[in-house]
């Protein structure tokens, strides 16, 4: 059976990944939520929406014969991620997530670890400070309960519509970012505190390093539960499982 992957991308693991399959000519599609105006460039075909919940997942998998589902996701996309599973279990389609471990505390860091978002917005409830709000654009409003403070926010895209919150400077960037680039920007704006997803992988600890360096707390948000499935954290050990893995739906 020629495998016929889809890859739920959006992380540099899923971007390697896609590369190292195209360079084995093993066919694909990454999927991308359409979260940002232009994902980048990816070494396969690439899809670009959602799927319509569980059942327009199933239905694509049907449609385009998906051999294997490999769940590339960001920590924090619980949802596509619960998705993914249902799905596969749904039609008995080999699934696998390839994933990255959590950030582990350092000697240095000083962490205030928080559960979720809201868990970060509480913990915003002390006077007035220069935050470094690096957690996208997607939750901003959790946090407008603290309007006293002076935001740094970094989004991929600049915003199109008005902000949630007063005070605020925009750097429109997407990552991965340098631990010198964000030292120097932290230190430009004088940041008290760094509010961040424990995201972990390369991308985006640049921030967590920089904190350590300049000895700023961390309010560090804890992963959403995931459901149980296999997972692996290289894309050879991806490799390994492709060439074992087989749909048992008998095609
Ligand atoms: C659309 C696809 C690659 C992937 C690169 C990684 C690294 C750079 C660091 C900070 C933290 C944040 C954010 C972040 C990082 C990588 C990776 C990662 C964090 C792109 C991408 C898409 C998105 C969606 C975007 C979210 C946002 C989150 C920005 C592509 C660039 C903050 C997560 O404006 C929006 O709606 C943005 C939405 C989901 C979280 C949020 O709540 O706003 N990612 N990020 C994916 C899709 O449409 O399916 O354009 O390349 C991918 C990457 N972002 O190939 O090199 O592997 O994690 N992404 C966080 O960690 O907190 C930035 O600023 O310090
Ligand atoms: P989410 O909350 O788990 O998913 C919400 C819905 O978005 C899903 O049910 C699905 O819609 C759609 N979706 C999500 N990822 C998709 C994908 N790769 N392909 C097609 N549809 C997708 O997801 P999220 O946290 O918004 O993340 C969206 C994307 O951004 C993902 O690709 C993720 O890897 C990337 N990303 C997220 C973060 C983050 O902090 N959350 C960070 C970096 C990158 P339907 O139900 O209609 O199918």
């Amino acid at each position: 059976m020629t495998p016929n992957l889809l890859l739920l991308g959006g992380t540099t693991e899923a971007t390697a990944l896609a590369r190292a399959l195209a360079e084995a000519g093993i066919r694909g599609t990454v999927s991308f939520a359409g979260r940002v105006a232009r994902p980048v460039r990816q070494p396969l075909p690439q899809r670009v929406g959602g799927f319509g919940g569980i059942d327009g997942l199933v239905r694509y998998l049907q449609a385009k014969q998906i051999t294997h589902l490999v769940d590339a996701t960001h920590p924090f996309a619980a949802q596509m991620s619960a998705n993914a599973v249902a799905a596969c279990t749904t039609l008995g389609v080999p699934h696998l997530a390839l994933t990255r471990p959590a950030w582990q505390r350092q000697i240095g860091d000083n962490w205030i670890n928080v559960p979720d978002i809201a868990g970060a917005a509480a913990a915003l409830n002390r006077p007035r400070a220069n935050v470094m709000l690096a957690v996208g654009r997607m939750h901003l409003a959790e946090f407008a309960p603290n309007p006293q403070h002076r935001y740094l926010l970094r989004l991929v895209d600049p915003p199109d519509a008005p902000l949630p919150l007063p005070e605020t400077e925009v750097i429109v960037a997407r990552g991965p970012f340098s631990e010198a680039d964000d030292l120097a920007l932290m230190q430009t704006h004088e940041i008290q505190v760094v509010v961040s997803k424990n995201a972990g992988g390369i991308g985006a600890y640049s921030k967590i390093a920089a904190s350590r360096t300049l000895g700023l707390p961390v309010i560090m948000i804890s992963r959403p539960s995931l459901p149980a499935r296999q997972e692996v954290g290289t894309v050879d050990q991806v490799f390994d499982w492709l060439s074992h893995a087989s749909a048992d739906r008998g095609v």
